[in-house]
């Protein structure tokens, strides 16, 4: 990838970011993660297909609810809306190139301020950002992994877009959800993410929540059948969070959107699920456990990392760093095939008081050597440690004979029983799970 910029650079003070390996006192490169390192048949970079967000690094500056955010941008310095979403382009681009991330993500309107636009004018600026968009990805390889609609941040959107209980406001949002689906399509984008929002609840007061989630089905169908009729083939991703900003988000975790998906017959063949470990950790779940579910239903379809924070309980967003446990959720992506379409995003942000320019760059240096750390170490537990055939092991007395007859549906409650009466009182087996946690911690 050679690098493109505008007539600034963004980042003077940071080159090209190299892999170094783990002897490297350099802050500024990969300690683990080497793209070209093959590990179970494939390059790290194609397993792990990194991608840059614009939302956090580009457009947040760190403000919290007790004021705006310290951080300072000089992409924001121009007068006109259209100058300064150039300049955060050419940073975006300038960024994700140094990075070396092959993917980005955006919502629209990370891409261009909004201000009051009308429909028609929205598009309009809407159309102008990504032409530029196009000449950058051309010029750098560097392609998008997938796009979305902001429909929760304009205050038009309190009471949830797809959700909302009143026809023209849904009717409104179908206007951008359209505007943002066909910047995908005409940036090659490879998925479209839903994330919920506003598609929740705060009290079932005022809510009709059967009426709320059939319609919610129905405009999952629509956009569906639009990008469809448009010759688009990428991937539908729904993203759960369980709450924040509704009390109640419809699409809670895993499990519930692939109840949510057969209930009202849309196929996991269009629609999978974007995986952000800060909302599994919301839901009371391990980002591994949301990982599995996933997978085991056919819907492995992509990654938001970061991490939350273990004292308090809302989305923190923070750059992952924990190898335990994300050694824990490769080995449910290696034992997967890795992601369906997708790839790993970073939906992360530098906190509040990291005011340094540099300091995006050090954010995804650690977050990508956490991942390829991760992988490297749940490949050898999965290919050099006992871990598989101890997990097996638990499981053996349904490879034959009667638990095998169980499997395959030949037993009869009165025959179960039968047997259940024949074997007396089982006999006990340990669980082993420090066993288990001591292999992980063997291989780190
Ligand atoms: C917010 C979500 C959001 C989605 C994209 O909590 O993580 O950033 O990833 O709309
Ligand atoms: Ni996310
Ligand atoms: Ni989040």
């Amino acid at each position: 990838m050679s690098i493109i910029l505008g007539d600034k650079e963004f980042f003077p003070t940071v080159g090209k970011i190299e892999f170094e390996g783990r002897d490297s006192d350099n802050p500024f490169a990969f300690k683990w993660y080497d793209e070209n390192r093959v590990v179970a048949g494939k390059t790290m970079k194609e397993w792990l297909r990194f991608s840059g967000c614009y939302w956090h690094t580009f457009c947040g500056q760190g403000h919290d609810p007790f004021g705006p955010g310290p951080q300072r941008f000089a992409w924001n310095d121009a007068n006109s809306a259209k100058q300064r979403a150039a300049d955060k382009m050419d940073a975006a681009f300038e960024f994700f190139t140094k990075m070396g991330l092959p993917y980005y993500c955006f919502h629209d309107t990370d891409l261009i301020d909004e201000e009051n636009s009308s429909v028609g004018e929205f598009e309009e600026k809407i159309q102008f950002i990504t032409d530029i968009a196009l000449e950058k990805q051309k010029a750098s390889g560097v392609k998008l992994l997938w796009g979305t609609s902001n429909l929760f941040s304009n205050p038009r959107y309190m009471n949830g877009a797809g959700t909302n209980p009143h026809f023209p406001t849904l009717a409104r949002a179908g206007a951008q959800l359209k505007i943002a689906m066909d910047a995908t399509m005409k940036l090659n984008g490879e998925n479209y993410v839903f994330w919920g929002g506003r598609e929740g609840y705060i009290t079932l007061l005022n809510t009709k929540m059967e009426r709320e989630q059939e319609n919610f089905a129905r405009w999952l169908h629509m956009a569906k059948d639009y990008m469809r009729s448009q010759g688009w083939n990428g991937t539908f991703f729904i993203e759960p969070k369980p709450m924040e900003p509704t009390k109640h988000q419809y699409d809670f975790d895993t499990a519930t959107v692939a109840g949510f998906l057969q209930k009202y017959g849309l196929s996991t063949d269009d629609f999978k699920v974007n995986i952000e470990v800060n909302h599994a950790t919301l839901a009371s779940h391990t980002f591994q456990h949301e990982l599995q579910v996933a997978a085991d239903n056919n819907m492995l379809g992509s990654i938001d990392a970061n991490r939350g924070d273990y004292q308090n309980s809302w989305d923190t967003d923070q750059f992952p760093n924990n190898i335990n446990e994300t050694v824990e959720a490769m080995l449910v992506y290696l034992e997967a095939g890795g992601l369906q379409g997708g790839g790993v995003n970073f939906d992360a942000k530098t906190r509040r008081e990291s005011t340094d320019m540099e300091d995006i760059f050090l954010g995804h240096i650690g977050g990508m050597d956490t991942f390829a750390r991760s992988l490297i170490i749940a490949d050898e537990i999965l290919t050099k440690s006992k871990y598989t055939e101890l997990r097996n092991k638990r499981y053996e007395t349904f490879e034959s004979g009667q638990g095998k007859d169980f499997v395959d549906g030949k037993l009869t409650l009165e025959q179960l029983a039968e047997i259940g009466a024949a074997v007396g009182e089982p006999e006990q087996i340990s669980g082993k799970q420090e066993l288990f946690e001591n292999i992980i911690n063997q291989y780190i």
